[in-house]
């Protein structure tokens, strides 16, 4: 909570600059001092790395809070991509995912896969927790899935192996030079954190299209964009530079805090 508090006092601060330069000298004049390297966001991305360093130190394994039935007081709501539109997607979602698999790759010693039924087969864990999205909104939810911690197992991460890089099906954006991805990361403790669990089932349904379909990770610490739908991949690496614009995930790219801790 009180890191959450932090985020929305950052993101104030950032609001609060950027409106003195807009006056200034127009938005690009905001854009251009939040560009990576620059001195006013290597400061901010300092003061994210110490949040997470001492989040680290304090929380460890702690549980997100989980909640009870009575507590779901609606659906779900969905945001950001609702129906994706990549060929891919649209032809797993054409046979109802009877074709998707997720896979483990990268830094490990096996890497492995598994279909939507083997998913569904592992241990499950259901949790009723909350989702927190920074655009103002939280819904209560129930998760069913199996930890990530189990397929991370099964592929054995090798000792290089620091981050969990989520590739996801979604084109969240259509850019000049073809579509954007979304994609998302965590370092290993959020990976493996009993909590994280690759969610297939909401509110005790098959969950839907919109919030995800067939498999999001849930990392219940997290704020909402740190809870990838459409995923595909999970992809453990050595550090997150060569993915998108290099801050660790699709939103931490347009400026959101690498770590989103709540
Ligand atoms: N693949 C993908 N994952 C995503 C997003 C997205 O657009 N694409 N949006 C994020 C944001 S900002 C939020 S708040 C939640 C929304 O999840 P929901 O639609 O289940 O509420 O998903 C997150 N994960
Ligand atoms: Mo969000």
């Amino acid at each position: 909570m009180a890191n959450l508090i932090l985020n929305r006092r950052r993101l104030l601060g950032l609001g609060a600059l950027g409106a003195a330069s807009v006056t200034l000298a127009g938005c690009d004049a905001f854009d251009g001092m939040l560009k990576v390297g620059q001195p006013l966001r290597s400061a901010l991305e300092k003061g994210n790395e110490l949040s997470y360093g001492a989040q680290r130190l304090i929380v460890q394994n702690a549980l997100a809070r989980e909640y009870s039935t009575s507590e779901i007081r609606q659906g779900q709501r969905p945001n950001g991509s609702t129906d994706p539109s990549t060929a891919e997607y649209l032809a797993l979602k054409a046979n109802n995912f009877a074709d998707y698999r997720l896979k483990v790759t990268g830094l490990v010693e096996t890497e492995v896969s598994y279909s939507l039924n083997e998913l569904r087969n592992m241990p499950a864990r259901s949790q009723i927790t909350r989702h927190d999205c920074v655009e103002g909104w939280s819904c209560i939810a129930k998760w069913t899935g199996t930890p990530l911690s189990g397929l991370l197992a099964a592929a054995v991460p090798k000792p290089e192996a620091k981050f969990a890089v989520y590739h996801c099906y979604d084109n969240i954006e259509r850019g000049l030079s073809g579509d954007i991805l979304y994609y998302e990361s965590s370092d290993l403790i959020d990976a493996r954190h009993p909590q994280s669990i690759l969610a297939y089932g909401l509110n005790d349904e098959v969950l839907p299209v919109a919030n995800g379909a067939p498999v999001r990770l849930r990392i219940e610490r997290a704020l909402g964009y740190k809870q990838p739908k459409y995923l595909h991949t999970v992809e453990l690496v050595a550090d997150l530079a060569k993915f998108g614009n290099g801050r660790g995930g699709y939103w931490e790219d347009r400026g959101y805090d690498w770590y989103g801790g709540i």
